[in-house]
This record gives C-alpha cells, sequence and structure tokens, in this order.
C-alpha cells in the first residue's frame, strides 16, 4: 500500500536535491489564487451581502446574518459533553501553561554610554483566527490558535467558521463551545477564503466584522489561497498544507506503534503525508504488516488513510543508518517528526527543521495535537526550514526604542555622515551636523 524509495548504498545527495528524492504532497496555492481572487475583491465591495451569498453557494445555506449570536455560544458550551469539556478544559490549561512561558519581556541594550536601544514586545491589536467546518471540525485548532493570541495580549480576537447545514447556519456547535470556553465570543458563521477576506478588508453594517491585523489558522487550499492573496496587507502563521508525519526510527522502535502513529494523520485528509525513515528492513517490513492489519479496524480507510498512505506523499525510506536519517528528515522538514530510536533525545537534539519534534517511544503526535501543551499549528509542506508553529511570538512586533544622548551622537556623528554620503544621501548627514551647527565632531 506505502510506497519505498531506496536511498542506501550510494551517497546521499544534498539539499535540494535530496529534497527532490522525498515525497510530497501536491498542493497548489497558485492555482487556487486565481479563483479566490474575485471572491476576496466581491467581499471588499459587497460586505456581508457577499458573504451571504457565498454561505449559500458554497456552504448550502440560507443565513440573514453572519455573527453568530452569543447566545449560541452559551448554548453550545452547556450542551456539551461533560467529557468533552473536560478534556477541552485540560487541552486549554497545558497550552496555556506552555504559551505563558513564551510571553517576552522588554529588554534595554546599553550599546555606548548614554546610547541605548530597547526592545519591546507589543501584541498585534486585533487578530481573525480560521477555523475549518467540514471534514476537519477541530475544537482544539481554536484552542491552538487562540491560546497564544490570548497569552501575547492581543485585545480584539474574532473568530470565523463555516456554516454548517445540519446546525441551521451556524458553525459546528463544538467550535461554539470551545469559542465560550476560551471567551472568544466574537464569532461569525462564514467559511473559506471569504472569511480571510472579511478579517482583511472588513465589513460594515451592523453585522459588519471589524478588519484585522492578522489571520491565523489551519484551512483548505482556499483559504492557504486567501492567505497568500492578502500577505502585505495582514499578517498570517503559515499557507497550511494537508498534515505532514515523519517517522525516524531505527530497529529499537515498536513498529505497532510506529504503523499507528502514521494512521494517526493520514487520517486528517487524503493529501495527508506519511513518511517512515528507517535503517531497519525488518521494522519496514513489521511496519509495513502493522499498517494492513491496523487499518482494518479504523475509521475512515477508504476515503483518506487508503489513498493518504498509497498517494505519492507518503513513503518509507530506507537509509544506511541513523546518521543519514537525520539528513533526510532535515531535508524533508516534516511538519511533526518523531523519533523513535536508541538515544532519541539525543538524536532529536540533532534536528533542524520540524515543525515539532516527539522524542521516543510515549510522545506520540496524537498526544501533541491535544494534550501535550505544545501547538499543533505547525508549518507544512517543508515550510519548517524557515518557518515556526503558532505561538505568542506570532502575535508580537518586537519594536526597537532608540534614545542616545547629545553625547553619545556627538560621538558617532561622523560615522553617520559618513555613510550617508558613501550612498549619496546626504540629506541624511545633514539631519545630523544641523544638531552640532553644522559642525560635525571629529573621531576623538
Ligand atoms: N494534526 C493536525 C491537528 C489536529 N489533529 C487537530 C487533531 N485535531 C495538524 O497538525
Ligand atoms: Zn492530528
Amino acid at each position: 500500500m506505502i510506497s519505498r524509495i531506496d536511498l542506501r548504498g550510494d551517497a546521499l545527495p544534498e539539499g535540494a536535491a535530496l529534497r527532490d528524492l522525498l515525497p510530497r504532497a501536491e498542493f497548489d496555492v497558485e492555482a487556487a489564487l486565481e479563483k479566490v481572487r474575485p471572491i476576496c475583491e466581491d467581499v471588499r465591495h459587497r460586505g456581508t451581502a457577499a458573504l451571504i451569498e457565498y454561505a449559500e453557494k458554497f456552504d448550502g445555506v440560507l443565513l440573514d446574518r453572519v455573527r453568530v449570536p452569543e447566545k449560541a455560544l452559551v448554548e453550545a458550551l452547556e450542551q456539551l459533553d461533560p467529557e468533552v469539556r473536560a478534556a477541552l478544559e485540560e487541552s486549554a490549561r497545558r497550552a496555556r501553561t506552555v504559551h505563558r512561558a513564551q510571553r517576552r519581556e522588554a529588554h534595554t541594550t546599553r550599546v555606548v554610554p548614554g546610547g541605548t536601544v530597547t526592545e519591546k514586545w507589543v501584541p498585534v491589536g486585533r487578530v481573525g483566527l480560521y477555523a475549518p467546518g467540514g471534514r476537519s471540525v477541530y475544537p482544539s485548532s481554536v484552542i491552538m490558535n487562540a491560546v497564544p493570541a490570548q497569552e501575547a495580549g492581543v485585545e480584539s480576537v474574532a473568530l470565523a467558521s463555516p456554516p454548517q447545514k445540519e446546525f441551521g447556519g451556524l458553525p459546528h456547535p463544538t467550535i461554539l463551545a470551545a469559542c465560550a470556553l476560551l471567551g472568544v465570543d466574537e464569532v461569525y458563521a462564514v467559511g473559506g477564503a471569504q472569511a480571510v477576506a472579511m478579517f482583511a478588508y472588513g465589513t460594515s453594517g451592523p453585522d459588519g466584522c471589524a478588519p484585522a491585523n492578522m489571520v491565523t489558522g489551519p484551512g483548505n487550499v482556499w483559504v492557504a489561497a486567501a492567505k497568500r492573496y492578502f500577505t502585505g496587507r495582514i499578517g498570517i502563521d503559515t499557507e497550511a498544507g494537508p498534515t505532514e508525519i515523519a517517522v525516524l526510527a531505527d530497529a529499537t522502535a515498536d513498529p505497532a506503534h510506529v504503523a499507528a502513529d502514521l494512521i494517526s494523520q493520514a487520517e486528517h485528509d487524503p493529501l495527508a503525508a506519511a513518511v517512515l525513515v528507517t535503517d531497519s528492513p525488518g521494522l519496514a517490513d513489521a511496519v509495513e504488516r502493522e499498517l494492513e492489519s491496523q487499518i482494518a479496524a479504523t475509521k475512515h480507510v477508504e476515503d483518506r488513510i487508503v489513498p493518504a498512505l498509497s498517494g505519492k506523499q507518503s513513503a518509507i525510506v530506507l537509509v544506511d543508518g541513523v546518521e543519514e536519517g537525520l539528513r533526510v528528515v532535515d531535508a524533508y522538514g516534516a511538519e511533526h517528526l518523531e523519533i523513535q530510536t536508541t538515544d532519541a533525545a539525543a538524536v532529536a537534539d540533532r534536528v533542524r527543521n520540524a515543525g515539532a519534534i516527539f522524542v521516543g517511544p510515549w510522545a506520540p503526535v496524537s498526544l501533541g495535537d491535544y494534550c501535550a501543551g505544545s501547538n499543533h499549528v505547525l508549518p507544512t509542506g517543508g515550510c519548517a526550514c524557515h518557518s515556526s508553529g503558532l505561538s505568542v511570538q506570532s502575535f508580537l512586533r518586537g519594536v526597537h526604542i532608540v534614545d542616545y544622548t547629545r553625547e553619545a551622537l556627538a560621538d558617532v556623528a561622523h560615522h553617520v555622515v559618513t555613510l550617508a554620503e558613501a550612498e549619496d544621501l546626504p540629506a541624511h548627514g545633514a539631519a545630523v551636523k544641523a544638531r552640532f551647527d553644522w559642525k560635525v565632531p571629529s573621531s576623538k
């Protein structure tokens, strides 16, 4: 069911050449952009009326308003299964513990006597969070979005999630309940690219949504395309693609656990990627057998797990040793990477590119999805080599405050003037000279 890529024997190629040998899902954001552009512009010009029309067209619901009444949030929480509520509360508590520790203090550096640069951290003013609907109704993602924004001190947090026909045009009740649990009371029944456009441009009227400075959260290719469309106008986290799990394992790994973990993420999407990197052909065979037997007992087999595992984005990659395995997982840059080898912590310590790393036999990705305290909104598609998962830092801006005395400026003035002249920008130098009666103090 799952293909094999044998990289044993020859020396591994470097960088991009190695990456090109590894499997990856096609996720064509650029193509989706073409379709998303007119939708975004329509929302810009027609606001709520356009949102209501798209709800009918894409979600099959007739809405008379898009803002979810607060009463609906309270009711959803009241009706939530107490066990689900307790689990969400525990998930949020752990996430809050981890994210609170990410808060940043202002820091002042004394560059020279009388000259300081302070970096202060300012939260983004208003954030729009996106929670998908349809196949992916994840109240846990509401936690993973809202908690870092709240811990960063974002004052205004709104959330959009697609209207659901079976719930009278409201977003899924567990999404609403999670919002109520977290104190997110501004919620819109808007899905897809339209939701991103609503946050980016804002809409007016009694049912209107104030524009946001940033939009975060997972979504389908339309949401990713809309994020790309608005990049530069608003901040985004990353363009989330299909879920990925890579497992770096040696012969000591338990094949039943490795298979279960690969299946756990394949369960998300037919385009989800599951990649096992191992130096043990014995483990590879055993994992394959486990995959066959375990999927027989699970749920989303035909629609998601089989296409995900047999798709070109998934594979078992055979390597000569853990050393080569490390190079492969670094070239791949998985959203989630499990290390199931001897000395797993030491191996994990050497990984450079991964959204999140799960160490040893007792840290499956599903723990991180729900209750580790770590964030599950993570870079996909190889973006882990330049981006991080969602955190308090995502919602903060570092602002430099420059404070120099007359003497400290005088001391460096000649360098500023020299550089200004070297760049043919004499007015830059003049701004300094003017402060010293046009006589720049020479270096002492
Ligand atoms: N693994 C998904 C997140 C998720 N899992 C939500 C379960 N619910 C993407 O990182
Ligand atoms: Zn998951």
